[in-house]
């Protein structure tokens, strides 16, 4: 049996999305009938007609009242809605973006990044393949500081090549991870080291620079943090928050996860929350914020001349943007991707989700 010829009480026992799908095709189904009385007759509509039956008054085809079969869809969509509003934030396996800890070895930073292929669940139920390093997407988070000297021992246990390119740092040529122009691929089974003294500080990023649609949308990436030598104001926040914002073959997340799995960041009322926004997907993501203000005060890991004040930033693939959040208004308040395909649909919220909680 098809989604589409499923009825409402069947389908509660699938997957929230599949369930969510059919009552939608029913929704649309049951307005044409209402529209069209006798005589509709594409496939379509009558495929639905079992469940355009709701209140067995003797077929599809016979008259509905309007207003309660309406009421009745309009109760089911907002069952949806709240039942994704109350998982949030929804358990899954894996979490990703944590930070990795260095192994001193004289002096230098050595950090190790084993690519593999996994399965990565990105919401409730919904398993993905996926490319990781140590097993997380995004990758575990790496925090050094501007002239430190660091090792990236890159060992390849993909089924294809693969390299890592270090995404706003200005480092020496031979360390820049591209393939066929600064090395060569690291094949399979293979391990490449990258070594290098951090030279700009900021919110930079490392991904894969090879077969990178495929690698970068699978998972391949991560935050590559860098603390100024000297610390400024907007350094000393109180809560350092990075998202990492992807729309590949994982769908529309935010560091790995998609709505209602994704993080909310928790806050106390008058503390400073400092937003790391990355874009390592294919589209720009434009960020609202709601109930209060997001002052831009980095772009690309460079502090602006004059910091600026927006409740909405784009962000484009590659850009990142560091904001300062002065959490000045108590509350739940939803934070999420206003291009609202990413965001919303009949069933409720979905991917580019999440919500900024000031806790009075
Ligand atoms: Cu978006």
């Amino acid at each position: 049996m098809s989604a589409e010829t499923k009825s409402p009480s069947e389908a509660k026992s699938t997957d929230r999305r599949e369930f969510l799908r059919t009552s939608a095709f029913t929704v649309v189904a049951g307005g044409v009938l209402a529209a069209c009385g006798r005589g509709a007759s594409n496939s379509a509509v009558v495929a639905a007609r079992p469940t355009a039956d709701s209140d067995q008054s003797g077929g599809a085809m016979a008259a509905h009242p309007a207003v309660p079969s309406a009421t009745a869809a309009a109760d089911e969509m907002d069952r949806m809605h709240e039942a994704g509003i109350k998982a949030f934030p929804a358990k899954t396996t894996g979490l990703g973006n944590q930070l990795l800890a260095p192994k001193i070895v004289a002096g230098v930073k050595v950090f190790e990044l084993t690519a593999s292929a996994i399965s990565w669940e990105t919401t409730p139920g919904v398993k993905v393949a996926a490319f990781a390093y140590n097993e997380q997407v995004p990758g575990p988070q790496i925090r050094v500081t501007q002239g430190d000297r660091v090792r990236i021992i890159l060992k390849n246990n993909l089924p294809e090549s693969t390299a890592i390119h270090f995404h706003g740092l200005e480092l020496v040529n031979a360390m820049d991870g591209v393939p066929f122009i600064t090395q060569p691929p690291v094949k399979p089974g293979q391990s490449f080291t990258y070594e290098f003294t951090v030279p700009n500080s900021g919110t930079h990023m490392y991904h894969s620079h090879h077969n990178s649609t495929k690698q970068v949308g699978m998972g391949l990436l991560g935050a590559f943090l860098v603390a100024p030598k000297e610390t400024t104001e907007y350094e000393r926040a109180d809560i350092d928050h990075v998202m990492v914002l992807n729309d590949g073959f994982h769908g529309y997340t935010f560091n790995g996860k998609s709505f209602p799995a994704t993080q909310p960041i928790v806050a106390k009322l008058g503390q400073k929350v400092r937003i790391r926004f990355m874009n390592e997907g294919m589209m720009i993501h434009p960020m609202h914020l709601h109930g209060m203000h997001m002052t831009v005060f980095a772009k690309d890991g460079w502090t602006l001349p004059a910091p600026w004040r927006c409740d909405t930033l784009n962000v484009a693939p590659g850009e990142r943007y560091d904001v300062i959040v002065n959490c000045n208004n108590p509350g739940t308040w939803a934070f999420h991707c206003h291009i609202l395909p990413h965001a919303e649909s009949d069933h409720g919220m979905l991917g580019m989700v999440t919500a900024l909680i000031v806790q009075a």
